[in-house]
């Protein structure tokens, strides 16, 4: 006899390079946030509700199948990025084929960039753009699609572009994250990046004032939740599962001042014993918030430098100079707080001498940790709209969309000396004596110790140092046309643009009745 149905499955779907040498073996697998706040939201309403991770279970499509005949939901909810949408376009197929009547949903930043695209497939019935928690749940509830606000769905062969919801600002009405219905245990942080295991993720705030070309959270409506709430669920985490470290996912944990006194505030007079670690903005960062924040546990600050070079950090909005990013570093390292900053190579605008003068940036700021990438014009950022307007991008292949490919093309400098320059920064970065020494003097545990050697292999040898993702072949080689029923009349449904998405919000509630 089949199992009763359950309500709402909620998949993340696998996470595969192509390229089986790139830096994936040392990458993190962490709890997908997104997922699981839509599912608690979604539980807190008294429906059954099951998380299905994909990526960190390494399910086959075949032991997929096996979980779809047992569960048998009456709606799937997809969390997709773009790297990720092959693979999550895989899975809805499998979903109709094992469950017909089940209703597909897709959200997460790719969908919602890209709406239309994603409901060329005609396994997945409908987008979640921005979001997801209410939607969601109206969708659960079986409410009338045209009803549902921030959706887009098909009608026929014609895209619906539903007006979107207004931003939720009051974040401490959702339940934490249903980490319960997550196999908790198989989760591990990135390299370099933590202290202390057991750790989690978490965020505080959603949203960024920001203007990064490059960037998907640009311009999205900034808000927190209150410091208390954040301090009540390190404290669920901590007795539930033992956890010791969180690392703080905010896009700039540091932007809302008051909040972030607080925090720290709290953590010091609960006295947790909880090491974290957050993204900080140079221009969201003083001394007083540094001591603060290293009071309360904070043990290293991530940093957005991206370039070395002025002219490039204003072709790509972000409003922050030299001065003020080393000045952030130096602060960071006086209160005894680590720093992780990052940069990219192939920005708008990029010349061998910009590259040169970012390498050489990153050498002299000398954070505890770098990291390099390609930048990459994701669909939904300003960046991909100016790439596609100037026929610059390479392909549109989801898949390689992962920050260490060549995506777009320039008129001002090769492929190769792209290539080059993200190749070497992390050997000239890693392998300085004072680099090395500092990763050593660091290691607390085995496990890390374990992590310095996939390191070596990742920057020196650039080869994976072992399985560790394992071996998920059957989320593989997807050409994304393959997914792609109904493109031609898709593709004349009218355009959700950049501007359409975020300055919607602004409008009154009888507009947000009537379709784009
Ligand atoms: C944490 C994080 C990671 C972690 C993932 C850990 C994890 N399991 O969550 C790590 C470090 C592994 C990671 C890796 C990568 N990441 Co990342 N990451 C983030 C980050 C900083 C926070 C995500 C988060 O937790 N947000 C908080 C939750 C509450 O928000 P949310 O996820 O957006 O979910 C809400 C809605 O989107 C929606 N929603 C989401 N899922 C679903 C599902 C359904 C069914 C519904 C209805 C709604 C819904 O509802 C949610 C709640 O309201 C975001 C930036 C950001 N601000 O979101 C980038 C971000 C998602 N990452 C990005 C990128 C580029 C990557 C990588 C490709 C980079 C790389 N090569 O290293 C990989 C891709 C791997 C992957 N599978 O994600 C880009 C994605 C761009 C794009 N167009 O795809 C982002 C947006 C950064 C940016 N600002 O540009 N990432
Ligand atoms: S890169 Fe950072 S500061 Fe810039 S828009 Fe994105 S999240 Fe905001």
């Amino acid at each position: 006899m089949l199992n009763e149905r359950i309500d709402a499955l909620l998949i993340n779907p696998p996470w595969i390079s192509k390229d089986e040498n790139i830096w994936h073996g040392i990458k993190s697998a962490m709890p997908p946030l997104g997922l699981l706040s839509v599912a608690a939201y979604t539980e807190s309403k008294g429906h059954s509700v099951k998380v299905l991770d994909v990526h960190v279970e390494k399910f086959s499509a075949e032991e997929v199948i096996q979980y779809l005949e047992q569960t048998r939901p009456k709606v799937a909810g997809f969390s997709v990025v773009t790297a990720t949408a092959n693979a999550a376009h895989a899975i809805a197929r499998l979903v109709k084929q094992v469950v017909p009547d089940c209703l597909v949903v897709f959200g997460g930043v790719h969908p919602e960039a890209m709406p239309a695209e994603v409901l060329c497939n005609l396994a997945v019935d409908v987008v979640v753009r921005g979001d997801g928690e209410e939607p969601f749940l109206e969708l659960v509830q079986g409410l009338p699609l045209e009803e549902i606000g921030g959706i887009s769905y098909r009608q026929g062969s014609t895209v619906i572009h539903n007006r979107p919801r207004p931003v939720e600002m009051n974040l401490d009405k959702y339940p934490f994250p249903a980490y319960h219905l997550a196999p908790m245990d198989k989760y591990y942080p990135a390299i370099g990046a933590y202290k202390r295991l057991p750790a989690i993720n978490m965020v505080m705030t959603r949203g960024c004032p920001g203007k990064c070309n490059f960037c998907n959270s640009a311009k999205t409506t900034l808000r927190t939740r209150s410091a208390e709430h954040v301090v009540e669920e390190i404290k669920y985490l901590k007795k539930t599962y033992g956890i010791r470290e969180i690392q703080f996912y905010d896009d700039t944990f540091t932007v809302m001042k008051p909040n972030v006194m607080k925090f720290c505030e709290l953590m010091i007079k609960e006295n947790l014993d909880i090491t974290w670690a957050a993204f900080v903005r140079s221009d969201c960062f003083s001394e007083e918030m540094a001591k603060a924040m290293k009071k309360a546990g904070c043990h290293q600050v991530l940093i957005g430098v991206e370039s070395g070079d002025e002219e490039i950090l204003r072709n790509i909005g972000k409003t922050i100079n030299r001065e003020k990013t080393a000045e952030t570093i130096r602060i960071a390292r006086k209160v005894g707080i680590d720093s992780r900053a990052a940069f990219i190579f192939g920005n708008q605008g990029e010349t061998v001498a910009s590259m040169k003068k970012t390498l050489d940036f990153s050498l002299e700021l000398d954070p505890d940790i770098a990291l390099y990438n390609i930048c990459t014009p994701y669909p939904g950022t300003q960046l991909y709209k100016w790439a596609k307007e100037n026929d610059y991008l390479v392909s549109e292949e989801w898949s390689d969309y992962e920050l260490s490919s060549f995506m777009m093309r320039l008129p001002t400098v090769t492929e190769e000396e792209i290539q080059n320059f993200y190749k070497d920064a992390h050997r000239d970065f890693y392998l300085r004596p004072i680099s090395m020494w500092r990763r050593l003097v660091r290691v607390t545990s085995f496990s890390q110790i374990k992590d310095l050697i996939h390191a070596f292999f990742f920057i020196v040898l650039r080869q994976k140092a072992s399985q560790r993702d394992g071996i998920r072949k059957d989320w593989q080689h997807f050409d994304k046309r393959e997914f792609y029923d109904l493109l031609p009349d898709v593709l004349a449904a009218p355009k959700l643009t950049f501007e359409i998405r975020r300055e919607n919000h602004k409008m009154s509630s009888e507009e947000l009745k009537q379709p784009v």
